[in-house]
């Protein structure tokens, strides 16, 4: 079976405490159970991940190297400036997705870019709870053409 590292950054575990507006009212844990349910629609293990430290986000991807098949992330803010970040992804070489809640392209300037769909299979945002599914289903398609 394959197995799915979905990764989680700064503030995320936050979602549905606070600020309801932009990032939806559903709790990071209830996205994480509905993730785990797709998986295994698709016959994946997942494991989950969130941290507010870069470094631990960092070791878990290496954690990660030579024993999962691919990475689901919403880097968070990282996404915007951690080479960190950027740099331990492509160094272990397996296929990530990168996911946002919001549409990252239509909110304030520093938000269009990022540094970590460069080395992303691809991108998936604004669709809030949506762009988890979405992207766990992107990768797991991705997994499947080999
Ligand atoms: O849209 C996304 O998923 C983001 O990755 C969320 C990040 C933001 O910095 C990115 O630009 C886009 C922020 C996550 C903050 O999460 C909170 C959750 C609840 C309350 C406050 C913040």
């Amino acid at each position: 079976m394959r197995t799915i590292i979905v990764l989680n950054g700064p503030n995320l575990n936050m979602l549905g405490i606070r600020e309801p507006g932009i990032y939806g009212s559903d709790t990071l844990a209830a996205i994480e159970e509905r993730v785990r349910q797709l998986g295994e629609e698709l016959g994946l293990a997942i494991e989950f991940f969130q941290s507010n430290h870069e470094g631990a986000v960092i070791d878990r991807i290496h954690e990660a190297f030579g024993r999962a098949d691919g990475i689901l992330i919403n880097p968070g803010a990282w996404t915007h400036y951690s080479y960190a970040l950027r740099d331990a992804l492509s160094t272990v070489a397996l296929p990530v997705v990168e996911v946002h809640l919001s549409n990252i392209h239509k909110r304030e300037a520093f938000r269009h870019h990022s540094v970590i769909a460069p080395i992303a299979v691809g991108q998936i945002a604004g669709f809030g709870a949506d762009s988890y599914l979405l992207g766990l289903r992107a990768l797991a398609a991705h997994l499947e053409r080999g």
